[in-house]
């Protein structure tokens, strides 16, 4: 039923390729490190654009992650995208360099690297969505990613404990390998008792929606998100919208999830975050699957979005006319 895999898809090992070459290009702005393996054994990185990118400065810190979910792989290639933006663009746009300059962007342009690859690699693309972890006491492989943080794990029926369900959450909160190189990196970011990022995307596919926090429920304001707090959220993510044309909503306003990076990242971290649902709309554009021509198009789309994220990142809560 699937299509065969489309080359113009970039490949786990052509990602690397291309952050060693991005970093080996501009050694002063764009490092590269190994933040820990998949349940594979594949390097999970992280990529790290600043000025003086190899001295941790006191500058707002933001964060951009992609597929979790391996078969998103339009993800993989706003990774590659905003690597080439926020390289090539220093030193050539003010505005870029600017953010350059006074951020510490953290991009982990591939959270699933086993799920893209065995994704990738038959005859046709294999609609897989987890990783490709075993579980005890069943032939059923891998944990929904986006099920497995540790806030209200499990805790409402945005989930499921059936290891052969596509949104299975796993063990225990972090059971998948992915999940805890992640999560410890961000808690890594905790320096002198004040967490670092201020403001993270979390790239998927599809449907072209800006989600804010949270998705266990479908309270605005709850334990855990102050009106300003939540108000922040909308503020942001509308002018984000108003530059790629997505929906805002809340995530549960979607549907309820529980176990999201979403919500950990603010109900864990307090790090302002958003999903992105990318393109297509709808599955007439291709769904999961858009062929490659799209690439160019629906991952410049997002310029302007990400560069008002990475402007506000100095203090989001200015965007609601708040200091802090
Ligand atoms: O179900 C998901 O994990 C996301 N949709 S996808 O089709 N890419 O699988 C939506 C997650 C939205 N909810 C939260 N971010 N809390
Ligand atoms: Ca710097
Ligand atoms: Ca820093
Ligand atoms: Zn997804």
């Amino acid at each position: 039923p699937f299509a065969n895999p489309d080359p113009g898809y970039t490949t786990y090992p052509e990602l690397l390729d291309i952050v060693d070459e991005v970093t080996a290009d501009h050694p002063d702005i764009a490092a590269s490190t190994v933040i820990g393996t998949s349940h594979q054994g594949r390097d999970i990185v992280a990529i790290k654009i600043s000025d003086n990118v190899g001295v941790d400065e006191d500058e707002p810190e933001v964060l951009f992650t992609h597929a979790q979910h391996a078969r998103e792989h339009l993800t993989v290639e706003m990774a590659v995208y905003l690597l080439d933006l926020l390289t090539d663009g220093y030193g050539t746009d003010q505005r870029i360099t600017g953010l350059v300059d006074e951020r510490e962007i953290w991009i982990v342009p591939n959270v699933n690297p086993d799920g893209s690859e065995y994704d990738m690699a038959g005859t046709n693309w294999r609609n897989w969505r987890k990783n490709r972890q075993p579980n005890a006491g069943t032939s059923a492989i891998g944990t929904d990613l986006n099920r497995n943080w540790d806030y209200r794990w499990g805790c409402c029926g945005g989930s499921s404990g059936n290891p052969s369900s596509i949104t299975y959450r796993g063990r225990a909160p972090e059971s998948a390998p992915e999940v805890r190189v992640i999560a410890d990196f961000v808690r890594s970011r905790v320096v002198g008792g004040e967490q670092q990022i201020t403001a993270a995307i979390d790239f998927h596919t599809y449907s072209e929606l800006i989600l804010w926090p949270f998705g266990y429920t479908y309270n605005e304001v709850t334990g855990g998100m102050t009106r300003e707090e939540y108000d922040t959220h909308v503020a942001l993510g509308t002018h984000m919208a108003d530059a790629n044309g997505y929906t805002p909503q809340q995530a549960s306003d979607l549907y309820i999830t529980d176990g999201s990076i979403n919500d950990w990242l603010w109900g864990d971290q307090r790090i302002i975050n958003f999903t992105y649902e990318m393109y297509p709309r709808s599955a007439w554009g291709g769904g999961f699957y858009p062929p490659s021509s799209v690439i160019e198009r629906e991952t410049a789309r997002n310029k302007e979005a990400v560069l008002r994220l990475l402007d506000y990142a100095d203090c989001p809560y200015r965007i609601i006319g708040e200091e802090d």
